[in-house]
């Protein structure tokens, strides 16, 4: 469905959903506005293919500054969406840096709402970018019967865990407690202001477009590097603690840290996502929606998946775990429920986790033979 006439501000261009959402928006024939901060450095990479494209502007604005915020609305007051996708979203980083994760996080959605209402944009519709962090360390529970093999010895039903709109918040960083801040503060213009604005609580998304320190990419991304380097060599051998080695003692290879293996995640793919936040922005009415696969997997059994992909069965001797890597406070288990999304925007993943580790793998090591 094209839509010529309709105009969207994205905050948080330069991440990897806001290149997507993009991608997305553009195909359907919207004018893009993407919001991006100055850096010192080039943090356009991802959206490199956008420009000088017809209908994509790059503006420059900062989301903890109100005065930017406010002038980019201003000049675009007949913007019919904006998508808040901005953030400090490393959970690991906010435990060291919980002010500017705040202020980013908390404060730039609040700056965003406010400015919608002061400049009179009540028909504009907005979508924020909540977590399944906000979960922290709540889940549901559910009793599902289980497919009994003879000779039916074992239990007749199990207790799955779930999240979903009705499971309360228990936030376990600094970055989900500013989410869930945000996340109040987007229902509070929908209920005080009748804002049409609503929250995307997404669960952990991911591919080859992917910040490198987060744990998928972060593993993918040493794949590949650890191919390239295996290339050709003749024989590996285990180095030291640290290192692999190849025959020349001097040619080593740093081993991949991490922390905790054994925290669980409902990884999806985050092309698919992007497509529910705009799904959100077309209801007649804004609301609240989880965005999920509904399966989940440990680290361990990412690790099993992506190693696999380049025939290593046993990737033990190539992993570190490093206590740097460990956090503060862990979020053990998250798997989503994602019915309301499929009962109301009808929207569903997909790409498997399995289909989604091998996009990724494959993106990592496309120059190796
Ligand atoms: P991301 O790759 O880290 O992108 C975050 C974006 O926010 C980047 O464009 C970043 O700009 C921008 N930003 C940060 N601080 C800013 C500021 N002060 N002013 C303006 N822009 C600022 O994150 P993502 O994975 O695309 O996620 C998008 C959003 O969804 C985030 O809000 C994240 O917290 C949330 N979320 C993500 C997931 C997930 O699994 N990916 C799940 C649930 C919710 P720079 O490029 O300059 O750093
Ligand atoms: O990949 P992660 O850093 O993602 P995390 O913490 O789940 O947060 C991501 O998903 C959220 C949605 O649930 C977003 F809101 C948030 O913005 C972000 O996109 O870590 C996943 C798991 C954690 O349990 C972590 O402790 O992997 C574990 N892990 C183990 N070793 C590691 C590492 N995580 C990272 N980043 N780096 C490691 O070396």
């Amino acid at each position: 469905m094209i839509r010529n006439n309709m105009k969207a501000i994205i905050f948080g261009i330069t991440g990897q959903d806001g290149s997507h959402l993009a991608d997305l928006l553009l195909a359907k024939g919207y004018k893009v506005v993407g919001v991006a901060r100055r850096s010192s450095v080039d943090n356009t990479q991802r959206v490199k293919h956008l420009l000088g494209v017809d209908g994509f502007e790059l503006v420059s604005g900062d989301i903890t500054d109100c005065h930017s915020i406010t002038s980019i609305l201003r000049e675009n007051d007949d913007v019919n969406e904006v998508y808040n996708l901005a953030a400090q979203s490393h959970v690991a980083v906010s435990f060291k840096q919980p002010g500017l994760t705040w202020d980013a996080t908390a404060k730039g959605c609040m700056n965003i709402l406010q400015s919608l209402v002061d400049l009179g944009m009540i028909s504009t519709r907005f979508y924020q970018a909540s977590s399944s962090e906000m979960f922290g360390k709540e889940f549901d529970t559910t009793e599902v019967p289980v497919d009994l093999v003879a000779p039916f010895d074992g239990p007749s039903s199990e207790i799955l865990k779930y999240q979903n709109e009705d499971t309360k918040f228990l936030p376990q960083s600094p970055y989900a407690i500013a989410k869930c801040a945000a996340h109040y503060m987007t229902r509070l213009f929908r209920e005080g202001y009748g804002l049409h604005a609503s929250a995307g609580i997404l669960f952990n998304h991911e591919g080859p477009r992917r910040g490198e320190d987060f744990v998928t990419r972060k593993i993918t991304k040493w794949i590949g590097e650890f191919v390239r380097w295996v290339d050709g060599k003749e024989n590996i051998i285990t180095g030291d603690q640290d290192s692999i080695q190849s025959l020349d003692p001097i040619d080593r290879f740093p081993k991949l840290r991490l922390g905790n293996l054994e925290a669980f995640r409902d990884w999806g793919y985050a092309g698919d996502y992007v497509e529910a936040m705009w799904m959100m922005l077309q209801q007649d009415s804004p609301d609240d929606y989880v965005i999920c696969t509904g399966k989940t997997h440990t680290i361990r059994k990412l690790l099993d998946v992506a190693f696999s992909h380049v025939g290593i069965k046993d990737w033990s001797e190539y992993v570190v775990q490093d206590p740097e890597f460990y956090r503060p406070a862990e979020v053990d288990y998250l798997r989503g429920d994602n019915q309301k999304a499929k009962s109301v925007l009808g929207w569903e993943p997909k790409h498997s986790f399995e289909d989604l580790v091998k996009m990724m793998v494959e993106s990592d090591t496309d120059d190796v033979k």
